[in-house]
């Protein structure tokens, strides 16, 4: 019998405490974006990436689908391929149809999406030996056993890195040279700049979803760190900010507001915000030169007609 953890009664998570309590003191206010993705926020990113605004994640399939062939050419047979932060792994078929890797390992730090979706995998392709790894995958991780003598391909989807900012970044694609090794390749997702007019819907969607992903983070606060912020306080807020260029989230509050977390006093004015998560998108050269500062070499890329997203492929 397999028991679910009961959340109603878990300790509260210290990490939380001390990163919403810090970033509620902050100025201006932020608390970083990991923090929106609890279950419920997982869920509801699933549901924005069947937006009709947000392009990203059909942008991204739709290349994988094309392209998947031609990535199976360039890597060669044989090797291991190791997707950060796989998630629900919609994606990952596409390629592994393409290049039948000799083992595949989904890294995520959630154990619950990992399982779930290893077990889905392993439906569709019964013969490939799929290893699982719960982790940050922002430190190197020791490779399972299973791959220690196999050549690596890093799968890293969904312009996840898009959520760091450039330094990070940059630490983040150091650590995936350590974890995949010698001779290791990195086919990476990333979303290109473009017009606001695209970018602010994408997140900013007609139906909602996108804010109610974005205030879930203040439901999460009042539930598990004994909050009472009033939600209808707050909107949600997408900004394209120019100079970073980066989409940035918000919370704004629509009304002076105080409340309580941890039992700690909040006092927030009319328009003052809290910043809950950054997109940053690159230009080619942008894309590339990351890529380059995070010790990889570009070697071929995709992108669709219209330019919104590319696929990279580089080696270390
Ligand atoms: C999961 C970080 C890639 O930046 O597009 C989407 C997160 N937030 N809509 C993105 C997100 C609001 C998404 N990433």
């Amino acid at each position: 019998m397999l028991l679910e953890i009961d959340r109603t009664t878990a300790a509260v998570d210290p990490a939380f405490r001390a990163d919403v309590l810090a970033g509620l003191a902050m100025r201006p206010r932020a608390i970083p974006a990991r923090w929106v993705y609890d279950r419920a926020g997982s869920e509801l990113f699933e549901k924005i990436t069947d937006l009709p605004e947000y392009y990203p994640t059909r942008t991204e399939t739709a290349l994988l689908a094309a392209h998947a062939g031609e990535v199976a050419r360039l890597v060669g047979p044989g090797r291991a391929l190791v997707e950060f932060g796989s998630g629900s792994s919609t994606k990952t078929p596409h390629l592994l149809a393409a290049i039948e890797p000799a083992a595949y390992v989904p890294i995520d730090i959630s154990g619950d999406f990992l399982r779930a979706s290893a077990a889905a995998l392993a439906a569709d392709f019964p013969k490939l030996p799929i290893i699982p790894v719960e982790a940050d995958f922002t430190y190197p991780i020791e490779p399972p056993a299973g791959i220690a003598t196999l050549p690596r391909l890093g799968f890293f989807p969904g312009s996840t890195i898009g959520n760091m900012v450039a330094r990070t970044a940059v630490n983040l694609l150091r650590a995936m040279v350590e974890t995949l090794g010698e001779g290791a390749m990195l086919l990476i997702g990333m979303d290109r700049v473009k017009s606001p007019d695209v970018l602010v819907p994408a997140y900013d969607d007609a139906a909602g979803v996108t804010a109610a992903f974005n205030l879930n983070l203040l439901h999460r606060i009042n539930r598990e760190l004994a909050g009472d912020i009033p939600i209808d306080a707050f909107r949600h807020r997408a900004r394209w900010n120019e100079h970073e260029a980066r989409i940035e989230m918000h919370l704004e509050a629509v009304r002076d507001v105080a409340f309580t977390v941890c039992g700690e006093r909040f006092a927030m004015t009319e328009g003052e915000t809290i910043h809950t998560e950054n997109s940053h998108k690159y230009g080619p050269r942008d894309a590339r030169l990351l890529l380059r500062a995070g010790a990889w070499t570009p070697v071929q890329e995709w992108t669709d007609a219209e330019g919104r997203f590319a696929l990279i492929l580089a080696e270390a």
